[in-house]
């Protein structure tokens, strides 16, 4: 009827059940021993503790149910749940109504849901006194899942606190046991809506204090199988607990489906695939729906330029979010290019105003950046002071004109 372990104040809850004689005294055994000793039988001879009997005479029971019941979970990704009826004071019949138009009459039913949604579910328990019903549980049906992985990375040898302890993306932040607990799937119940082609933070924090190295897999053609390919983050040698990083969903991303996101990390210089075991670090899965971007271009650039340096051709790096798929350069030297990420060769001195324009479906955008760089020619670059670069005084035998 009762049993408890390992305390030194034991309570609980008992419950005479149905079957028990009424109206007669019975015998109530309580037997107790050591914690790590073998668990009393009724008539077994405790090792070091005791046994005391006591006398209980049960009365019938004439109290209507007090209906309740339990779940294995809320929220379901296939479908089916566990109803486990709790009702105190001995229904004899059930009447389980759940939501999606069906019932049932088992004590203890596992339903399947058919259609993705949330239901309201109750239970109405009757016995010869009476009728009550339970209070309602929401469940939700979320049928929006990726793909089954067609791989799901375990730990080989977990130590010193390795692993993702806490996930955030947009509207997702887990947080969640270390590799401790292995390869953690939470593709049901934790995703997240991200437009293509726009910088999202995302924050993985690690366990201990040592670093990790991370990556982030997204199977972004949802066939099923995470490819080296599908990389779309790494941080190699990244503090713990972590820093705050930039995601972005690539242009070539399937649209309005359910996708797998794999973030994992590892002990630094173990170079995980997206099917690789962590050697002592963790993998977790999350969901991602990948929207269609309807902005215009936001423009940025960088470039290869270092005020009073000799950096020329200058490496240009388009740097724009919201996917363009057309650029305009302007070098402010007459020339211009229609590539991404041009390099220029300036040909006179002089200082130059550089524009970016870009353009994709939904608009163009433009940058002017005035006197963005100023070359020198020739551009003589010096020895350092300390002698141990190269020979004589300044601009004699030192680095050539950079090109
Ligand atoms: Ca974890
Ligand atoms: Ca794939």
């Amino acid at each position: 009827m009762f049993s408890s372990d390992n305390l030194k104040l034991h309570t609980g809850i008992i419950t005479p059940p149905a079957t028990a004689t009424l109206g007669t005294r019975l015998r109530l055994r309580v037997a107790a021993d050591f914690a790590n000793g073998t668990i009393p039988t009724p008539c077994s001879t405790p090792q070091y503790s005791q046994t005391e009997d006591y006398s209980v005479t049960l009365a019938a029971n004439v109290s209507a149910p007090a209906a309740a019941f339990t779940t294995n979970g809320t929220t379901t990704c296939t479908g089916c749940v566990q109803f486990t009826d709790a009702s105190q004071n001995l229904p004899t019949s059930w009447l389980w109504t759940f939501g999606d138009g069906t019932t049932s009459t088992a004590q203890s039913p596992n339903h399947c849901y058919t259609t993705a949604g949330t239901y309201a579910v109750t239970l109405q328990a009757t016995n010869a006194a009476g009728t009550n019903t339970s209070a309602a549980t929401s469940i939700v049906y979320n049928g929006a899942v990726p793909l089954t992985a067609s791989c799901t990375p375990q730990t080989i040898n977990y130590f010193a606190n390795y692993g993702i302890t806490r996930f955030r993306l947009n509207t997702i932040d887990n947080t969640s046991a270390d590799g401790s607990a292995g390869y953690q799937d939470f593709t049901c119940t934790q995703r997240t809506e991200l437009i293509v082609g726009v910088n999202y933070p995302m924050t993985i924090t690690t366990g201990g204090v040592n670093r990790h190295d991370i990556w982030v897999y997204l199977d972004k053609n949802n066939d099923g199988v995470l490819t080296a390919a599908e990389l779309i983050y790494q941080g190699l040698n990244a503090p713990s607990p972590g820093a705050t990083v930039t995601l972005t969903l690539p242009a070539n991303t399937v649209l309005n489906q359910p996708l797998r996101l794999r973030v994992m990390a590892d002990a630094v210089g173990n170079n995980l695939g997206p099917c690789s075991s962590p050697v002592s670090g963790q993998a977790e899965d999350y969901t991602v729906l990948a929207r269609p971007n309807t902005l215009p271009p936001i423009i940025n650039f960088s470039s290869s330029y270092v005020p009073g340096g000799c950096v020329n051709p200058v490496q240009f790096t388009d740097m724009s979010t919201n996917l363009p798929t057309s650029w305009l350069w302007d070098f402010g030297d007459g020339s211009t290019s229609t590539a991404q990420n041009p390099s220029h060769q300036y040909t006179a001195s002089g200082n130059y105003n550089v524009s970016l324009s870009a353009t994709n479906a939904n608009g163009t955008a433009s940058i002017t950046r005035l006197n963005a760089v100023t070359i020198l020619i020739p551009c003589l670059s010096y020895c350092p002071s300390n002698g141990t670069g190269g020979t004589g005084p300044n601009g004699t035998h030192s680095t050539a004109p950079s090109s």
